[in-house]
């Protein structure tokens, strides 16, 4: 059909007829759910092409500088939805499909929801991608095409079910398979040195087995702007696809050893965000990307710029998306070194100038370490470098500090038969960033102070944030014609600062009672959602208090339950107690391989059970855990919310950005002083949000002290021993022994970690007071309806737009561009 820019209704309407019909044999009448769902994105996708074309001429015209965004994960989201907004099409969609007799929404959901991350740090990729593109910065994101995603979480009596997400066994209407980039990726094999015409050498392997990575471009659509940027997975396939002459001369079993290969690479997602596992597999994913992306951008700067690599830097910027892609620093060296024959110190400046690390987590089990042996074996040409940077490195650790072996132990690249991604990272890198200013200075004070002693220059702090267009515009539509209304105009969207100019209608009765009516119709779409979906039926009018988010120990899950629990307890001994009635919503992935954190949905699934049958709580207490957290399910439960729990431990979040999309949508957060949580109260003022527990400090000082004791909280205080004697009392379960090891490792310490780790029975009472306060509040219509106008009013600081300037401004050195 006719590509154009913008699409009129009659051209949807054709599109979606046109596509049933070529591409599957189908009419409106006769296509499935699926079908529909297909035809309708590729009349889309259509609609963006020329636009994507135009980009990407103008960045080639105009040489402009490139940001590459690497990650292992992007947890996009549905396409169709977000495109269709940012195009500024949903009306004439809407339109288009009622004239055909189509539903959107049931087209919308009946997209897959591509889960091809784990949690925070992979939606943040997705958050920037938005962003990048609405402001107009060339930029790509670059990762794997994993055939499956994040598994699907069933819940089955109560436990944790992993099954396989499948999503593209109907296809992927928005990619586009671009085999003219595909690159031979090389694994194993032997190092050779070889002569070049002026008598120096290089290095090369030898014996190798290999891959094809084979890019699959995504369009990513900026908000109301022509500029349509690519997120490129790759997908791996085998070599002797290309070559099928290996197979014919007889080398029957290579062949199909490179075969499988293929077939496991890109196969799928390591559903683990709480500990590395070490495996091959994985290393070779990251390498296999890596490689695949820097071959093709070094392609395309010489393209460009011929070999004046010097300049690199000033063209392209690789941001490394926490340790996962740090062989870029590696990877780099090598083309330069091996493909284009640079010296060493001209080669190493140039990385140096190229990559900078981003860091997501201070939880020390989830910093990437590779065994020497596996590294070495797989990847023996990128290990020789590594160690060259590593023996350079520790030359000048004895320059600056002397020979000092327990600092070299400490600090070195490869040390303990390891080699550490995040040394790797920092030294080989200009920049090195946190992602809120508290986690920023816990990585300078404690994480990586050793580093930042040697380069404070390199260390600064960059505040996370999330894309306005799917985080209210679109799954909130309510709440945005009622701020669009009310400022006059749309443009907020893209300038979320905006938002501050409600401020001053925090006050006023009327539009308390808009926003207020706007917050009840997303609770009562949710509650009929539930109510279709699984067959269960909530209460609109009561407090829907929701914690959703990664199943982890130090998010404490468990002082949410707990305090359940406890509230069941203390019903249940003053049944005639006023309180407002209360939804408490989970919903969380837990780590297949993540016992504990399995047990704890158990848990949550087992007072779901007696809390919700229980007629003496009379709906004052309800507790859902929803299963399959995913993107999707986010943007449903996230409007609808009156109360935001960010509970972590203080100290262990990063970040956070769930915090940010709850804000953003008017509801209250009850939360600890840790991650972005520390901004959300500087912008919206402790009035409005209810802080409570230990500050990181203090957490620090008391795990230093070895003085926590919580014996004594369990002696002293009769709702915590209450609560921790329900999980052993036969209550919850019959057999009395499910959630023994809770019991245990709340007061005992189980398997040698120490007692109540994460400090639940040590904030438990100031959560409990928190709560209460909550409570209170909620009982004031009028001072909660402003607590949550409020919350909205302040979220425009964490707008994934601000972050994204602030990256380019100070990391990045990059100047929007502007797509005629
Ligand atoms: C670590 C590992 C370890 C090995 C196995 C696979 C795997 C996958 C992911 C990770 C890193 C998890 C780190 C992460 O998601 N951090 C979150 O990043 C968010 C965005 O910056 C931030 O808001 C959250 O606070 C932080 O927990």
């Amino acid at each position: 059909m006719a590509k154009k820019a913008t699409l009129t209704k009659s051209q949807v309407k054709e599109g979606v007829i046109e596509n049933l019909r070529t591409a599957y044999r189908k009419t409106i009448a006769t296509a499935s759910n699926a079908q529909i769902y297909n035809a309708v994105a590729m009349t889309i996708k259509d609609a963006v092409l020329d636009n994507w074309i135009t980009t990407y001429d103008h960045y080639e015209k105009a040489k402009v500088k490139t940001v590459y965004y690497l990650s292992m994960e992007f947890l996009m989201g549905r396409f169709m939805g977000n495109a269709i907004l940012n195009l500024a099409l949903e009306e004439t969609v809407q339109e288009a499909l009622d004239e055909l007799g189509i539903d959107v929404n049931l087209a919308e959901e009946s997209e897959p929801d591509p889960g091809l991350g784990n949690g925070g740090l992979g939606r943040l990729a997705a958050c920037f991608l938005d962003s990048l593109s609405t402001m107009g910065y060339p930029a790509y994101g670059c990762g794997i095409r994993y055939h499956y995603g994040i598994f699907e979480q069933h819940i089955e009596n109560g436990y944790q079910v992993e099954k396989p997400d499948n999503w593209l066994q109907h296809g992927d209407p928005w990619s586009v398979r671009r085999e003219e980039f595909a690159r031979e990726i090389k694994f194993g094999g032997r190092v050779i040195s070889v002569k070049n015409d002026d008598g120096t050498y290089h290095f090369d392997l030898e014996d190798y087995h290999s891959v094809m990575a084979v890019p699959y471009d995504y369009p990513v659509v900026g908000y109301k702007t022509k500029t349509v940027n690519t997120l490129r997975l790759w997908d791996a396939e085998p070599v002797n696809r290309f070559d099928l002459q290996s197979f014919n001369q007889g080398q029957y079993e290579r062949a199909t050893q490179e075969q499988n290969l293929a077939r496991n690479l890109s196969s799928v997602l390591y559903p683990a965000d709480d500990h590395v596992s070490g495996k091959e597999l994985r290393l070779r994913q990251q390498y296999f990307f890596i490689s695949a992306t820097i071959q093709r951008a070094i392609e395309q700067f010489e393209g460009r710029h011929g070999r004046c690599f010097d300049k690199l830097s000033d063209y392209m910027q690789f941001q490394l998306n926490d340790t996962h892609p740090t062989l870029a620093v590696a990877e780099l060296m090598r083309v330069l070194l091996d493909v284009y024959y640079l010296e060493w110190d001209d080669a190493w400046e140039i990385t140096r100038a190229t990559c900078a690390y981003t860091n997501h987590t201070i939880m020390s089990e989830a910093l990437e370490k590779w065994p020497v042996e596996i590294f070495s074996r797989l990847l023996p040409r990128i290990y020789m470098i590594v160690e060259e940077i590593n023996r350079r490195f520790c030359v000048n650790l004895v320059e600056w500090y002397g020979n000092d072996p327990e600092r070299i132990r400490k600090m070195a690249i490869c040390a303990d038969g390891q080699v550490r991604m995040a040394h790797l990272a920092i030294v080989g890198g200009h920049s090195v960033n946190g992602v809120a200013a508290i986690h920023t200075e816990i990585l300078k004070d404690i994480e990586l102070r050793d580093f930042y002693e040697i380069y404070p220059e390199k260390f600064n702090s960059k505040t996370n944030g999330i894309t306005p267009r799917r985080w209210i515009a679109k799954c909130n539509p309510g709440l945005s014609k009622l701020v669009t209304k009310t400022l006059g105009k749309d443009d907020w969207i893209s300038d979320l600062g905006q938002l501050a100019k409600l401020k001053p209608h925090a006050d006023d009765a009327g539009f308390q009672e808009s926003f207020m009516k706007v917050k009840h119709d997303n609770k009562v779409a949710l509650s009929n959602y539930f109510r279709s979906e699984y067959g269960i039926g909530v209460d609109p009018d009561s407090i829907f208090d929701i914690q959703v988010k990664r199943l982890h120990e130090y998010k404490r899950q468990l002082l949410c339950i707990f305090h359940v629990i406890d509230m069941y307890n203390t019903i249940k001994t003053n049944p005639g107690m006023d309180v407002r009635p209360r939804t408490y919503m989970f919903s969380a992935k837990a780590a297949a391989s993540y016992h504990r954190a399995k047990l704890i949905i158990k848990l949550i699934n087992a007072v779901a059970e007696v809390v919700n049958n229980d007629p003496t709580i009379d709906g004052r207490l309800k507790v859902l855990f929803l299963p399959n957290y995913r993107v999707s399910l986010a943007e449903k439960l996230v409007p609808a919310a009156d109360v935001s729990e960010q509970i972590s431990t203080a100290g262990k979040e990063a970040s956070g950005t769930g915090n940010m999309k709850f804000m953003l949508n008017g509801a209250v957060t009850i939360g600890t002083l840790d991650g972005a949580n520390v901004e959300m109260l500087e912008e919206v003022g402790d009035e409005n949000m209810f802080i409570f527990g230990m500050t990181a400090e203090q957490v620090h000082s008391l795990t230093v002290s070895g003085n926590y004791s919580p014996w004594n909280l369990y002696n002293m205080d009769f709702n915590i021993r209450n609560v921790l004697t329900t999980l052993i009392n036969g209550t919850l379960d019959r057999n009395h022994d499910l959630f023994r090891e809770l019991y245990d490792a709340m007061l005992n310490g189980y398997n040698g970690a120490r007692p109540d780790e994460y400090y639940v029975l040590q904030d438990f009472a100031a959560y409990k007071k928190a709560q209460e306060a909550v409570d209170a509040a909620y009982k004031d219509p009028k001072r909660w309806a402003k607590m949550a106008i409020m919350n909205t009013a302040c979220a425009g600081k964490f707008s994934s737009d601000r972050t994204i300037k602030e990256y380019a401004d100070e990391i990045w050195k990059m100047k929007p561009v502007k797509i005629k």
